[in-house]
């Protein structure tokens, strides 16, 4: 599929999805978000693919937040609307991908474009990244999962001064906060990414699908994480996956994971 937003490429089980509007840096409209959601659904269905790198084009920004010229105009019901929808087609979407995520935050990682960050599986910057949820300076709060994803990273107090103070932080301050897993040179960070990919291409898709699980589920109101863990365990048990493993450790060989 051809998208006017994004570039998407698949190397090595590795699918890059990049945010391409550099003019407006990388700003999330509504034809951005859906074409995130078609490649996303596309990682998703496609077996060949294990791992998504997600990052912004050119070294300025990662996502400048959602489109303010866009979203001006809009109504309470629209704007009600418009959140419900994006929380599905994205930001939950990510999230919930049975495949991990590496967000590679190349820049500004505002609003939205946070949000986008937060809902990934793993997060890494380079050292010029700054990132805050400024919202509240434009009249709104978060819409797209902001106000929970941020406390469940870096706490309550960290998150309501962040919100509060509509503020960025830098890059190590993030790292320090713990929103971000590591900061690195800006022509470090695809390859760092590339890295982190590398080792989760070697293990059992079926077994990280069930940890993706297993870990959300402590964040879904009244959902037991620990029962979710217990039946994701007790899934491997009848998967292809398992057996390979096992089996390979046994024969002293590498594993080769179908995915099954
Ligand atoms: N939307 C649209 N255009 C944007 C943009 C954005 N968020 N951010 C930057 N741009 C555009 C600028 O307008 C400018 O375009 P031209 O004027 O050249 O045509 C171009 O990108 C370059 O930006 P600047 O000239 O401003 O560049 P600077 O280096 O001076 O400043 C900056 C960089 C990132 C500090 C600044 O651009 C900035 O403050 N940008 C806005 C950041 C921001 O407030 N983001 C929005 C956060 S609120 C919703 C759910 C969720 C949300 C909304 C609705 N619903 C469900 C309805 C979420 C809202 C947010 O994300």
């Amino acid at each position: 599929m051809a998208y006017n937003n994004i570039l998407f490429e698949v190397k090595d089980a590795v699918a890059y999805i990049t945010i391409n509007r550099p003019k407006q840096l990388n700003a999330l409209n509504k034809e951005t978000i859906d074409e995130l959601n078609q490649a996303f659904t596309n990682v998703e269905e496609d077996g060949a693919i294990r791992v998504v790198i997600l990052t912004g084009s050119e070294e300025k920004a990662f996502v400048a937040g959602a489109d303010i010229k866009e979203f001006a105009s809009f109504s309470v019901e629209e704007g009600k609307l418009l959140s419900a929808e994006g929380h599905q087609k994205l930001f939950n979407l990510v999230e919930n991908l049975s495949k991990p995520v590496i967000a590679g935050i190349n820049g500004f990682a505002l609003g939205g474009g946070l949000e986008l960050a937060m809902a990934s599986h793993i997060r890494v910057a380079s050292e010029n990244a700054k990132m805050g949820l400024p919202e509240v300076s434009l009249g709104v709060i978060p819409g797209y999962g902001g106000t929970q994803r941020l406390a469940q990273l870096v706490g309550k107090g960290k998150a309501f001064e962040m919100i509060t103070t509509a503020s960025m932080i830098d890059a190590n301050d993030a790292y320090k906060w713990g929103l971000v897993n590591h900061v690195v040179k800006a022509e470090e960070l695809i390859p760092v990414c590339e890295k982190i990919a590398s080792k989760i291409v070697k293990n059992s898709p079926k077994a990280i699908s069930s940890a993706i699980i297993a870990v959300n589920a402590q964040f879904r109101e009244g959902i037991d994480g620990f029962v979710t863990e217990i039946t994701e365990f007790g899934k491997c048990f009848g998967t292809e996956d398992f057996k390979e493993g096992t089996t390979a450790f046994m024969e002293k060989r590498k594993p080769v994971f179908s995915g099954k």
